[in-house]
């Protein structure tokens, strides 16, 4: 009988080394991939196609179950409709994740008040959490409990946004299972779904979106390990006159080239490098594509994957960064 990795889903096999899914025993319950990355902390990239993600999304789909869709809260994505495109009856509760990193002076009510004006009606229900700190895990479960219809419970969404780790703080904390399914700061850790068992019904891990318009497809490793950081943001404010910069490690120069003295305070992990620079005297990073973008009071400049620059006043800036990736304006979220 076919066995399959308990930490990522995978077909576990004992004939291929360079494949998915090799052990060297096949009794053992997780392939050599999850076994390093749990007890080494060694991690192999795997890149998954999203082909592959959007027929598991679309099966899904096709049941009326209720469906976790997990959004990291600091990477909000401007389309966060789409998801319903696959899962056409399922029951969508939008559960933002990572709260902890946002400053503890923003409430929930502010964040979901954001989620009420833009995507009203659109998810049966939303709701704040933290998997790592708990942080609102009751609500969720009294949630689940309210629109639970069968007997599986699917978490779906990006890849990183902490599916994996929500399914092993619920066993954790819900019941007396000990299955633990891999996690790490890098993506695509899970590479099919997983069914796990939970209470009287069985929560389903999947492997994630890959968002190819996020900047950690385009980032060193380094780099997407600082960004994944455990620690509340600690928000940096520049005042900015027109012709400075900000200089963001080595991927990301955001120049102010029109309006008044401004503020920029940047929401990303504390990890992350900013440098605020005369920009008309350095060249550096400029590249990197060019993206112009307008601002209008009180908005947000988005990065995707990376975080987000809140700003006050009307004016223009340069951002670059690489040609792919996300940058959107919207309304301040906090
Ligand atoms: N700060 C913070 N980090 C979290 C939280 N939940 C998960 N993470 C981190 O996010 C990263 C990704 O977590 P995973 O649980 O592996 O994410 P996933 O959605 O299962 O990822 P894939 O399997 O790759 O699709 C890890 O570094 C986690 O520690 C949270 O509530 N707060
Ligand atoms: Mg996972």
């Amino acid at each position: 009988m076919d066995k399959y990795c308990k930490g990522c889903g995978v077909k576990l096999q004992d004939s291929n080394i360079n494949l998915e899914g090799y052990t060297n025993d096949l009794s053992k319950d997780l392939c050599r991939r999850c076994f390093r990355l749990k007890h080494y902390g060694e991690y192999e990239i795997v890149t998954k196609s999203n082909e592959d993600y959007i027929e598991i999304l679309k099966n899904i789909g096709k049941k009326k179950a209720v469906v976790l869709y997990v959004v990291d809260v600091i990477s909000i994505s401007r389309d966060l409709e789409e998801i319903k495109t696959y899962l056409k009856n399922s029951k969508i509760i939008l559960v933002l994740n990572k709260k902890d990193m946002l400053p503890l002076s923003v409430t929930d009510d502010k964040i979901l008040g954001y989620i009420k004006e833009f995507y009203d009606g659109v998810f049966e229900d939303e709701i704040l959490i933290s998997a790592n700190k708990n942080y609102n895990l009751d609500k969720l479960m009294k949630t689940i409990g309210k629109y639970k219809n069968t007997k599986n419970i699917y978490v779906v969404g990006n890849t990183n946004s902490g599916k994996s780790t929500l399914i092993n703080k619920l066993i954790e904390n819900y019941s007396n299972g000990t299955q633990e399914v891999t996690i790490s700061s890098m993506p695509s850790t899970t590479l099919d779904e997983i069914i796990v068992p939970f209470k009287n019904f069985n929560l389903v891990d999947t492997p994630g979106l890959v968002d190819s318009k996020s900047i950690i497809n385009y980032i060193s490793d380094d780099k997407i390990k600082k960004l994944s950081s455990q620690k509340e943001i600690k928000p940096r404010t520049y005042q900015i006159r027109k012709g400075q910069s900000l200089i963001i490690e080595d991927f990301l120069r955001i120049d102010y080239v029109e309006g008044e003295r401004n503020s920029f305070t940047v929401f990303t992990s504390n990890n992350i490098k900013i440098k605020r620079i005369n920009g008309k005297r350095h060249e550096i990073l400029k590249n990197l594509s060019q993206k112009e973008i307008d601002l209008k009071y009180h908005e947000d400049i988005v990065i995707n994957g990376f975080g987000f620059v809140k700003t006050i006043l009307e004016g223009k800036v340069y951002v670059y960064v690489d040609k792919d990736v996300e940058v959107f304006t919207r309304k301040s979220l906090i």
